[in-house]
């Protein structure tokens, strides 16, 4: 059965499952609140290699890491880390160690090249760097950089002293007593990057507060009703990376709070995959539309490895009705058997905002559900901007405890992302049906989404720029069905000057990670289509995108 009409007030819709009591606890105090309940039991197993910690070990590990931060290495509260971590059990140890001692959090995709992560690490003044041996030449790279370095740890190696390398055993071991910071539930605590609905990446400020009233908000036992308790036994299988808001606060955080055994993946290859769904039993997956539509449509997935699962969370990119039914032909379960659950949202709303309760009517499948508790939505026209009724279309407005302190060093990015009274403008298009449900249709920022990885078409279209040939150009995300969309670049080259696609698009490989590579193609034209105040009108592009992917 649906909720009852929630209160509709000039169109502001609030959500139909109440509120819930605003975080005042720090992320990770919070996170762990109750772990001596589950002490002896696994808290996060590296699905590939079967190293586990239990949550009473895990516990101790965040703790001395935070001794060690601040007694060993010298860094200071408020001082930033970075992490180039894949997701394995350590990062938990070294995130929450890194909170607990006051410094701010920034991570990174490990298969950056040294251009980005450099970017992102001298935005936000990063002072020490936490990452494994296989990105240690990155680490040890991008810490030249860097002012102030105060040095790297090495997850799994050990001390070199003379390198500034701190092996993570014996940041732990170490014999030191450090006073802990107090910490306050206002400080920003982390700084992932997201380049919202404009321009380049920027530092999104997340408090502990954001934090842990967003997993709050997930939690409600009300909307996730069947699974108030805590310590269910239940087993989490995740790909999404733990670098991403999503795997950070809605998975790893969000299951090391209900005392959850979390199996991650740190490299995701279809035999992986199955050998963790037969060897695990995960009652519950969280995965991105493209890890659904291979775990529907990949011949080696069989139903008999889908038989533990009850639940799979999706989210991070449009997900279609035709990829859930196709998923549950697959599995050979129905709706009631298995749910699958859609979440929506954002890296400046912690991220979540929509979610689909646990249980919705069938003739939902599709909406990314209702608003989680204690936050708000307007949906306001295109072309007015005044604020919508059900079932019409319009750009998808937020508020609540859960929405980032704004951009780091950047004002500018901020009042245009929120308004004055706190609404942010997510730049996806909306409408909401009478019981209130959500469904997305499209969206107007320049973000294009591939795998449900975050590409900024202007960080393309600078590093096309830098192409002495190239007079203009416009990056814009095309359809795909397996990655959702893919990025292709529309190219005007100086007069009398030759370049060919392949040249266009080897030069952006060289530079950006491989999801951002131009998998949709180049295309030459004439003119970039601009309106009279000089921006790029990217629909136009899309169109001809589309209709012609493969120019
Ligand atoms: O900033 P970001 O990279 O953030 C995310 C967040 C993913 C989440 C959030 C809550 C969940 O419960 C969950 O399962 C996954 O990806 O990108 C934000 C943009 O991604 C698109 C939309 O354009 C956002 O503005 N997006 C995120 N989730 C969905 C989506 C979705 N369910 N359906 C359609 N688009």
């Amino acid at each position: 059965a649906t909720q009852t009409a929630p209160d509709l007030d000039n169109n502001v819709l609030n959500s139909p499952w109440g509120e819930i009591k605003v975080g005042d606890e720090t992320l990770t105090e919070y996170v762990f609140s109750d772990y001596e309940l589950w002490a002896d039991k696994p808290s996060v197993t590296c699905g590939s290699s079967g190293r586990s910690y239990q949550y009473g070990m895990l516990r101790m590990m965040v703790e001395r890491c935070a001794m060690g931060l601040i007694g060993h290495m010298r860094l200071s509260p408020g001082e930033r880390i970075g992490l180039i971590l894949p997701n394995i059990p350590e990062f938990a140890a070294l995130i929450h160690g890194a909170i607990r001692a006051g410094l701010v959090v920034t991570f990174a995709n490990p298969l950056y090249t040294a251009e980005e992560v450099r970017k992102q690490f001298t935005d936000c003044d990063v002072k020490a760097i936490g990452t494994i041996e296989m990105y240690m030449p990155l680490a040890q790279e991008v810490s030249k950089s860097l002012k102030d370095y105060k040095g790297t740890i090495w997850v799994g190696g050990e001390d070199d002293k003379t390198n500034g390398i701190f092996g993570l055993r014996s940041l732990l071991m170490a014999d030191h007593k450090a006073d802990l910071p107090k910490l306050n539930c206002e400080d920003v605590c982390l700084l992932p990057y997201s380049s919202g609905t404009t321009g380049m990446p920027k530092g999104v400020m997340l408090t502990h507060k954001n934090l842990v009233s967003n997993l709050k908000q997930i939690q409600c036992p009300k909307m996730m009703k069947y699974k108030g308790e805590k310590g269910h036994g239940d087993v989490i299988l995740t790909v999404p990376p733990f670098f991403h808001i999503y795997g950070f606060n809605a998975v790893l955080n969000y299951n090391l709070t209900l005392g959850y055994h979390v199996v991650s993946m740190p490299k995701f290859t279809p035999d992986d995959y199955i050998k963790c769904l037969v060897e695990y039993k995960p009652t519950t997956l969280f995965v991105v539309p493209s890890l659904l539509a291979f775990l529907a449509t990949h011949p080696l997935v069989k139903k008999e490895h889908l038989v533990s699962v009850e639940t799979i969370m999706v989210g991070a990119a449009p997900t279609t009705d035709s990829l859930l039914e196709k998923f549950l032909l697959k599995c050979e379960k129905t709706k009631d058997e298995i749910k699958l659950l859609q979440g929506y949202g954002m890296t400046e709303s912690s991220p979540v905002t929509l979610m689909t309760p646990y249980i919705y009517p069938f003739n939902k499948i599709g909406s990314v559900g209702q608003l989680v508790p204690s936050t708000q939505a307007r949906v306001i026209s295109l072309t007015t901007g005044v604020s919508l009724g059900s079932h019409k279309s319009g750009e998808l407005c937020l508020r609540g405890p859960q929405v980032m302190k704004g951009y780091l060093n950047n004002e500018k990015a901020t009042l245009e992302t929120m308004d004055s009274d706190g609404w942010l403008h997510t730049g996806d298009v909306t409408y909401y049906d009478d019981d209130h449900y959500f469904y997305i249709v499209d969206r107007t920022k320049e973000l294009i989404k591939v795998k449900g990885n975050q590409v900024s078409p202007t960080e393309i279209e600078n590093v096309i720029t830098e192409l002495p040939e190239v007079a203009d150009v416009a990056v814009v995300g095309v359809p795909d069905a397996l990655a959702g969309e893919l990025p292709k670049a529309f190219v005007v080259l100086k007069p009398n000057n030759k370049l060919t696609e392949k040249q266009i698009y080897d030069f952006v490989a060289q530079k950006l990670t491989r999801y951002k590579h131009l998998e949709g193609g180049v295309a030459f034209l004439q003119t970039i289509p601009r309106n009279a105040a000089g921006k790029i009108m990217r629909n136009e592009l899309k169109v001809l995108g589309s209709k012609n992917n493969k120019i």
